[in-house]
């Protein structure tokens, strides 16, 4: 029986606290290496630590794979999620919806902006055949989609956006090593502004890095993390057209 207020990893059995945690070190490859990456987890509060594996990364770097075991509990119940908000309804359901509501197809414009070249998170989300089974954006009778590609400088997809007059913007944002898709993001809304279009559409961020937490901070109307199915992202964005009702 799953306690929800004591909630702990499992490994072989309920609650026995196994965690697997990988890591790299700046250390050559070697017996020190190896001691550090206990000693580290020990520092961690994990017991029983096992280095499962340990690897050569060349140029001074170790790769470590290490199992180990917590005390550490969460109470589940005291959990805030803080996640985009609608009801799930079926394609068929939200292609009826649109056809009802608004009379026309909702215009979309994805692209990945800055110096971010990943595009299959994107894609997944907006291209005929979708991700996990679940299709993408495109498959629906409700949306037009213009899908930019990579590398898209803010001003293009603003171009775009007027163009098309757009319903909603969908960046992805993959890399985020020093903080660049904080940058790339904030520039994106602050020309929206600028140019006096934020509050005509809907600006939606996803990356396996993004939460909606963070997308709401810096301005954006949700972020979606690793793991989004693009009926996720559908259903958002008819519903929250349709309480905005901005065009
Ligand atoms: C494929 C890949 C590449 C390919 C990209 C090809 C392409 N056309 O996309 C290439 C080889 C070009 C590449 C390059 C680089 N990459 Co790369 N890459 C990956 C890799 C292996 C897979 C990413 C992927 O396709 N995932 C599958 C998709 C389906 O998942 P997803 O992106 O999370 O998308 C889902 C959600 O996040 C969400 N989502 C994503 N976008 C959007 C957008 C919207 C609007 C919504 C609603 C939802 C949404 O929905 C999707 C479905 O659920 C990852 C490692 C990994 N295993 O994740 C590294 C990884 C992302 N890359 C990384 C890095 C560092 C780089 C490089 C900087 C490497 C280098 N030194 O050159 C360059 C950067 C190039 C650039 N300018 O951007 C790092 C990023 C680390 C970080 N935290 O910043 C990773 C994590 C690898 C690593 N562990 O170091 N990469």
């Amino acid at each position: 029986m799953i306690d929800l207020r004591n909630i702990r990893p499992y490994g072989d059995q309920t609650n026995d606290g196994a965690v697997q945690l990988s890591f790299t070190l700046p250390l050559e490859y070697g017996p020190l290496a190896r001691e550090v990456a206990k000693k580290f987890c020990e520092n961690l509060g994990f017991q029983d630590i096992v280095i499962a594996t340990m690897e050569d990364l060349g140029e001074n770097f170790t790769f470590f794979v290490v199992y180990g075991k917590t005390n550490m509990s969460i109470d589940a119940t005291a959990i805030k999620v803080v996640a985009p908000k609608f009801k799930k309804m079926s394609r068929d359901q939200l292609d009826e919806l649109v056809e009802k509501e608004f009379g026309r197809k909702i215009v979309v414009v994805g692209a990945t902006v800055g110096t971010d070249a990943h595009t299959v998170g994107l894609d997944s989300i907006l291209n005929m055949k979708g991700f996990h089974g679940d299709y993408g954006l495109e498959r629906y009778r409700a949306f037009k989609v213009y899908n930019l590609g990579a590398q898209i400088l803010p001003l293009e997809l603003i171009k775009k956006v007027r163009e098309v007059h757009a319903d909603a913007i969908l960046v992805s944002q993959v890399v985020t090593q020093k903080n660049v898709h904080i940058k790339h993001l904030t520039e994106l809304i602050d020309m929206l502004y600028a140019e006096g279009i934020r509050d005509s559409l809907l600006a939606i961020v996803g990356g396996p890095r993004i939460t909606h937490e963070l997308a709401l901070e810096l301005g954006y109307d949700a972020g979606f993390g690793a793991g989004t199915l693009p009926s996720d992202v559908a259903n958002f964005i008819v519903q929250e057209l349709l309480k905005k009702r901005f065009r």
